[in-house]
């Protein structure tokens, strides 16, 4: 396997080079400076063919769980905590400031990060998967793991799955586990070579540890439901598992893996997702991180990831991995407001970083993430981005990497980064920024708890949907978490568009004023699902059907 990082074009520009210099002629173009020419024609080959030789990166995927845009202080100046381990990994390598995950909710961000294709194309419509269900992730598709490992890697995923598996059942319940059995289906189908870790979020049982194919132990206890505010449910519990264990093993486990990976000597690269189950409730930080910020424990929790996250990276440098390897840290949704607004706003800390609303919602607070990428052998130090970049676009941007193509049938909606990487469209950071804006990703759609859908153009956003969609103010029920009462949502109009280049909190709907752009955009989002993709290529068979109320809204933009 060869790995062109370095494409036809480069070749072809020095090509270009050679053509137009005439070799008669007096002056600059004259047989001494051919020669010059020559020379650094000559270097710039050898440099491309030992760049062009470079061995396919690692990729070190870490993902958190819940951590708001705002609760990273490169993000956030008025933090009330310090994340430096990731200001750190920030000013080593690229920060995108438009990042998105593709739902405001854990399992949907997930399968469309792992398979480069938007969830609600599948079967699950709104909310997430728990514990006990089967795979989400249809049989035989192509994931970003599957892709590598048929192009050499070596794969793993430590962490929190929240995808699915098939147990061993003893009965018609879903809870009718055989845990002495192995699971099928589970992260080994869909190209990871190991596993490690749990089934669903850490407030959903099973709480069992999982290795491979199966549970490290039957459960023997079980847990009753946390005491109010609910922070997790009960269910059976394995005698070997610690809900605080879980982020220190998840990490262990990584250490390891690097120290295996180092010892092996088969120049196989490797990818890693870690899918953290942290911060996301319930909230427990290590000892040695409790009270450790003065404010919640909350904000301990995330300085105890920030902290990992500098574990890993000097892991990384110790085993000589790290210029070659390409690490991403981002979010699979906004922060939760479970973990507890208010008691923020006490240190006037807005983990949603002045956009609105939270985790579960179609508005930026729900989706919009910290997206960080290191690799130092190809990404300029220090460097920001405003392109716009979807969680989704890893696959296309790994097939990119590689020099290869991706089936039509699979990451239908997954649009290389590789050039913004590369410096195509990053900035200094610093005074005197003159973003240019990737033409790579030119929209991208928005997915919320309930199943509602925004599509984002440049600075417009529409909401196909008069309320949140999550669980933020306006909702038809009324707000556990946030104290807010019920709205009847046929007080309000049917669309919200917002231009966040000039409104970037949403508070401003201007739908009414420009029904041109919500007709546009309303197009192309029913273009988009009618296709079965949001790319060019093949048309995919579409799930429009009478049974999606979510997208009734579909023919008022014929
Ligand atoms: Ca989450």
């Amino acid at each position: 396997m060869t790995l062109s990082l370095f494409p036809q074009k480069i070749l072809e520009t020095q090509c270009h080079v050679i053509r137009d210099t005439p070799s008669e002629k007096k002056g600059f173009f004259g047989r001494r400076n051919n020669r010059v020419i020559l020379a650094v024609v000559a270097a710039l080959f050898i440099a491309v063919a030992a760049r062009a030789a470079t061995p396919p990166p690692n990729i070190v995927y870490i993902l958190a769980d819940d951590l708001g845009i705002g609760d990273v202080s490169c993000y956030n100046p008025q933090s009330a905590w310090q994340t430096p381990h990731l200001d750190r990994l920030a000013r080593g390598g690229l920060r995108f400031t438009d990042a998105h995950s593709a739902s405001s909710l854990c399992t949907p961000a997930r399968y469309a990060l792992l398979t480069g294709r938007y969830a609600w194309r599948g079967r699950l419509k709104q909310g997430v998967l728990q514990g006990y269900h089967p795979p989400l992730i249809e049989a035989h598709r192509p994931t970003v793991a599957s892709f590598l490992r048929e192009h050499g890697y070596t794969t793993a995923v430590f962490g929190k799955w929240h995808l699915g598996l098939d147990w061993t059942r003893t009965g018609t319940q879903l809870e009718n586990v055989d845990f002495a059995q192995p699971f099928a289906n589970g992260p080994l189908a869909y190209g990871f070579d190991r596993f490690f870790g749990i089934s669903a979020s850490l407030d959903m049982p099973p709480y069992v540890w999982l290795a491979n194919d199966r549970a490290t132990a039957v459960p023997t206890a079980t847990i009753a439901d946390s005491p109010v505010p609910k922070l997790w449910r009960g269910g059976p519990i394995g005698p070997d598992f610690k809900m605080e264990d879980v982020q220190p093993r998840l990490i262990e486990k990584s250490l390891a893996f690097f120290a295996e990976r180092a010892a092996a000597r088969d120049a196989k690269p490797f990818f890693l997702y870690l899918p953290l189950a942290a911060p996301h409730t319930p909230i427990l930080p290590s000892r040695e991180f409790e009270g450790k910020t003065h404010t919640t424990s909350y904000g301990d929790f995330v300085t105890q990831v920030d902290a990992d996250v500098g574990r890993l990276l000097a892991a990384l440098e110790k085993h000589g991995f790290a210029k070659n390897t390409l690490i991403i840290f981002t979010s699979d949704n906004g922060f939760a407001p479970a973990a507890d607004v208010p008691a923020h706003a006490k240190f006037n800390h807005d983990p949603s970083a002045g956009y609105r609303g939270y985790k579960s919602d179609l508005f930026e607070g729900g989706h919009r993430v910290p997206f960080i990428a290191h690799w130092p052998a190809i990404i300029k130090a220090g460097t920001t981005t405003p392109a716009l970049v979807e969680q989704l676009d890893l696959f296309a941007t790994c097939a990119e990497i590689l020099n290869t193509e991706i089936a039509a049938t699979a990451a239908e909606d997954s649009i290389s980064f590789l050039a913004l990487l590369r410096g195509g469209g990053a900035t200094p950071s610093g005074p005197g920024d003159s973003p240019v804006v990737s033409p790579a990703r030119t929209a991208l759609v928005s997915h919320s708890a309930e199943g509602r859908f925004a599509i984002r153009e440049g600075r417009w956003k529409l909401l196909l949907w008069p309320g949140s969609g999550g669980w933020s103010s306006p909702t038809p029920a009324p707000s556990q978490w946030l104290q807010t009462p019920r709205t009847d949502l046929a007080t309000l109009p049917p669309f919200q568009l917002y231009d966040l280049s000039a409104d970037p909190a949403e508070t401003t709907n201007v739908a009414s004023a420009h029904p041109e752009i919500v007709q546009r955009l309303g197009r192309l989002l029913r273009a988009d699902i009618e296709r079965g993709r949001s790319t060019p290529g093949t048309p995919q068979p579409a799930t429009v059907g009478t049974d999606w109320p979510q997208a009734a809204w579909i023919t008022q933009f014929p």
